[in-house]
């Protein structure tokens, strides 16, 4: 296992989509691991391959708290197939560090995706777990919180990442 580096915005491989995953191969299971290692490390609540440069359908999510055992969740291939109501989340992304941002998202999903074992599942969230699914997904489509932001916080937001301090 191996902690990978993290793309940052305005990265152009960060708008490349994701290629469905064929077959899980020993390569697919040990680009999962280091998305893991790489999540936790970071910390994150999430990680899709897109952000360690890797064009494939994968993302992974943890969203439980500190302090309580994890909760590994592995997506491949996902689908929302489904979405309700509305609700707005301040998210952060590890390809924008030191950003926090507001963004309008479907308050419930529901993914479906292949297990790490081939076996699809279908997943039903709310909350910080459904903000995640959405944010994750929209990042193996090359589409970023960026794209959500209206025009002002977008043109702040672009400044910030590609100014330099000095
Ligand atoms: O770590 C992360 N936190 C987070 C908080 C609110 C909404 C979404 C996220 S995802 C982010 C990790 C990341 O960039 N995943 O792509
Ligand atoms: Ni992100």
């Amino acid at each position: 296992m191996a902690i990978r580096t993290i793309l940052h915005y305005p990265d152009p491989r960060l708008r490349e989509a994701g290629k469905p995953v064929e077959a899980i191969t020993d390569d697919v299971k040990k680009l999962v691991a280091d998305m893991a290692e790489t999540m936790y490390a970071a910390p994150g609540v999430g990680l899709a391959a897109t952000q360690i440069g890797e064009a494939v359908r994968i993302f992974v999510i943890d969203i439980a708290d500190e302090g309580e055992p994890s909760d590994l969740k592995v997506f491949i291939n996902p689908e929302i197939v489904e979405k309700k109501g509305k609700l707005e989340w301040k998210e952060g992304c590890l390809s924008f560090p030191g950003a926090t941002e507001s963004i309008d998202r479907a308050s419930w999903v529901k993914v479906r995706a292949l297990g790490l074992d081939g076996q699809p599942f279908e997943l039903e969230a709310e909350d910080l777990l459904a903000v995640a699914v959405q944010h994750e997904n929209d990042h193996l489509d090359g589409k970023l919180m960026i794209d959500r932001l209206g025009p002002l916080r977008k043109r702040v937001l672009h400044r910030k990442m590609t100014t330099n301090a000095s």
